[in-house]
């Protein structure tokens, strides 16, 4: 493959705020007697807020609990929450690794998008001051359905002007590794080899990235 374009993931894969959306997710479910365990928690990651919400309830057997009401105002309380965990965030927030790997990327003419599921990305991207690097932001309002659906990369690859085919997406979550699979990209894995063993290749950490692993 003639690597010509970069999918980036952006919570757990830029930014440390995976954590993050978890902090809320537990701040909420604490507040409503639901419990999010360790087979859960891996779960949550890259799917959108609402289908979160969802997967926390279908686990607590509480599908039916809240009107949909109710679980939009909840999902607006686990962001109001999120976003005040996030306000202050800084270039210390940026995972091992990124600058450098951003600037290789540009230095090379590779094209790069943040194909994110968050709502979030394009002021977290600002305050940690990496907005100019990415030449496109896949805006998730326009997804008719989130990871693992492939929609999200096929987006990036097309605002890129590219072939999915000749771009790789990178993600810390299985749901979003699915969905670079089902674009027909080429999927890294960053994090756990067993729990994204699905993806073509798995780096246990950002700082592994490197050009010189896909030409
Ligand atoms: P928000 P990513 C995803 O971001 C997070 O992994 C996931 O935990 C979160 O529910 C989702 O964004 C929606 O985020 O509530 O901020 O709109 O990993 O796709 O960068
Ligand atoms: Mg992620």
């Amino acid at each position: 493959m003639l690597l010509k374009g970069i999918l980036f993931d952006l919570d757990g894969v830029i930014t440390d705020t995976a954590d993050y959306h978890l902090k809320a997710w537990q701040h909420l479910a604490n507040s409503c007697h639901l419990t999010i365990d360790a087979t859960l928690a891996p779960q949550l990651k890259g799917v959108s807020r609402i289908d979160a919400f969802k997967l926390i309830l279908a686990h607590n057997h509480s599908r039916d609990r809240f009107s949909q009401t109710q679980i939009k105002q909840l999902c607006d309380d686990k962001n109001d929450y999120y976003k005040s965990l996030i306000r202050n965030m800084t270039q210390d927030n940026i995972l091992p690794g990124i600058p450098e790997f951003l600037i290789s990327c540009q230095k090379h003419k590779i094209k790069m998008a943040i194909t994110s599921a968050s709502f979030n990305a394009p002021q977290l991207l600002n305050s940690i001051g990496l907005t100019h690097y990415f030449d496109h932001i896949v805006d998730p309002a326009t997804l008719v359905r989130g990871k693992p659906d492939p929609d999200i990369f096929l987006k990036g690859a097309h605002a890129l002007g590219l072939l999915p085919s000749e771009c790789i997406g990178i993600e810390d979550a299985l749901a979003g590794i699915r969905a670079i699979n089902a674009a027909g990209s080429y999927s890294v894995g960053i994090g756990d080899q067993h729990t994204l063993s699905e993806a073509k290749l798995v780096l246990p950490t950002t700082a592994a990235l490197s050009l010189t692993l896909f030409t």
